[in-house]
């Protein structure tokens, strides 16, 4: 039996943590988690020793990762550290890094599984699928596995790994995921690397079965107390027939108000009654991303007319449920003036988070807030460097 920790300094349930550790636990494991900023994690990893320390790591948050990584080694702690997620995924090269000994590209739950059982058996660590692991300063560069084909097959995510810190103890609302992957191609998002990388590893859109969602909420309610439901998938209507049957089961045994992100072009009647006749569904939220076609379509792929869009709202509010858009505020003159069926709120250009910028090495799809929006794609790395930094240190002075 190894113990694994996870380390991060947002204040968040990480489904993919959650999952991850809910496969170690069935498989044997011990796992904890450790929230705060660089002091606190030194204090608790001394408290509390460990096997294996492990960092969730999106790219707004890998100077962080880097940072405490390299305070932990400096304060002798001697367990290999592990980084996984989207950063390392798409940038791999972290592994160059002194103070990091692994990284892990794609889905963590079976290599972290063989990862774990391998610490614990004094097993060699350095042929695990999806796993770059640097021994006496060679790097040995593992493939990607394969995707999990068939996602019931993993346990339902730990919640207790969070819910045992009393910050997140009495949180009345969850986020849950029914699915994995999507199709489409929108230049400013993950998912279209994400897809290129794993071609030839498996499908990468996967659903979990309806009962099993179902019993997981039930669960939640029961065990935790959560009374409001987040669906984090990125697009919940990619299936209709799976949307029908799953909002059929959830209007029979559940009541407990919802929200979910949707893509406007596969709404129609049935699916928009189907949410209605829930009772329960709290709003809706689609990506307009611009409200200029042409940068919608022409430069971030997003393959959305402004009809289909004006008539994905007018759906949603004849069943009387509250559309949330996404967009960049850049648009606002256009977005009004395009689609007028959208009452919009902007927020001040202070309160616009870098959310629309994705950095995948030469791919890059940025939006900068001009009055007219802007979109670039940077081939050259040191470019690419600055608007990292750029982002990192926005995103540090919002939290501050
Ligand atoms: C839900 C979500 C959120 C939620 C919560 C995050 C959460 N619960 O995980 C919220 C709303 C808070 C959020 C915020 C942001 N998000 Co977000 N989010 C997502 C989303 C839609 C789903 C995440 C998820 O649960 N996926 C399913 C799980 C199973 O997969 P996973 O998280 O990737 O974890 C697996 C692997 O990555 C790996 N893994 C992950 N961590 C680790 C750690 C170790 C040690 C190992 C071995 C493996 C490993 O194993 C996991 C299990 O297989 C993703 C897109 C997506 N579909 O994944 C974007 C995504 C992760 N978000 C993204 C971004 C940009 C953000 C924001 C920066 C946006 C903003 N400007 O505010 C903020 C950051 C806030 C913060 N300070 O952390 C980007 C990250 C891109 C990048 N290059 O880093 C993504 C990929 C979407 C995109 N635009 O392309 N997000
Ligand atoms: S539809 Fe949403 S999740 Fe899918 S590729 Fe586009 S932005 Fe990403």
């Amino acid at each position: 039996m190894a113990k694994v920790t996870f380390i991060q300094n947002v204040w968040f349930e990480y489904i993919g943590i959650a999952s991850i550790s809910a496969f170690l636990k069935a498989h044997g494991h011990e796992t904890d988690i450790v929230l705060g900023d660089t002091d606190d994690v030194i204090k608790k990893i001394k408290e509390s020793p460990t096997d294996l320390i492990g960092f969730p790591c999106m790219t707004i948050h890998h100077e962080w990762v880097i940072e405490c990584a390299t305070k932990l080694k400096e304060s002798g702690v001697v367990v290999p550290i592990i980084v996984g997620g989207p950063h390392p995924t798409f940038f791999p090269e972290m592994i160059e890094h002194p103070s990091v000994d692994i990284i892990c590209r794609g889905e963590g739950e079976l290599p972290m599984k063989g990862l774990a059982d391998a610490l614990s058996s004094d097993n060699s660590i350095n042929k695990i699928k999806n796993f770059w692991v640097k021994e006496n300063g060679k790097i040995y560069k593992n493939e990607l596995g394969n995707l999990v084909e068939d996602i019931d097959s993993l346990p339902d995510p730990d919640r207790d790994l969070y819910r045992k810190n009393k910050y997140f103890r009495n949180e009345e609302y969850a986020q849950v995921l029914v699915s994995r992957g999507c199709p489409y191609q929108c230049s400013f998002c993950f998912n279209i690397q994400f897809n290129k990388l794993h071609k030839g590893h498996g499908k990468t859109v996967r659903y979990r079965s309806a009962d099993r969602v179902i019993k997981e909420i039930k669960e939640i309610k029961d065990k935790h107390g959560v009374g409001y439901i987040q669906f984090i998938d990125s697009t919940f209507n990619l299936n209709k027939r799976w949307f029908l049957e799953f909002f059929e089961k959830y209007k029979d045994e559940l009541d407990i108000p919802f929200t979910c992100n949707i893509r406007a072009n596969l709404c129609d009647e049935r699916t928009a009654k189907a949410l209605a006749d829930t009772g329960n569904c709290v709003s809706v939220r689609f990506g307009v991303e611009s409200g200029n076609p042409r940068v919608r379509n022409e430069i971030l792929k997003k393959n959305i007319s402004d009809e289909q869009l004006i008539e994905a709202r007018r759906m949603y509010k004849k069943y009387n449920i509250p559309v949330k858009i996404i967009y960049d505020n850049s648009s606002k003159q256009s977005l009004s003036k395009n689609i007028p069926l959208f009452e919009v709120k902007f927020l001040p250009k202070e309160y616009a988070s870098p959310a629309s910028t994705n950095i995948y090495g030469d791919k890059v799809a940025i939006l900068l807030w001009e009055e007219e929006p802007l979109a670039i794609v940077i081939k050259n790395k040191k470019i690419a460097d600055a608007y990292r930094s750029f982002f990192s240190l926005l995103w540090k002075t919002a939290k501050s």
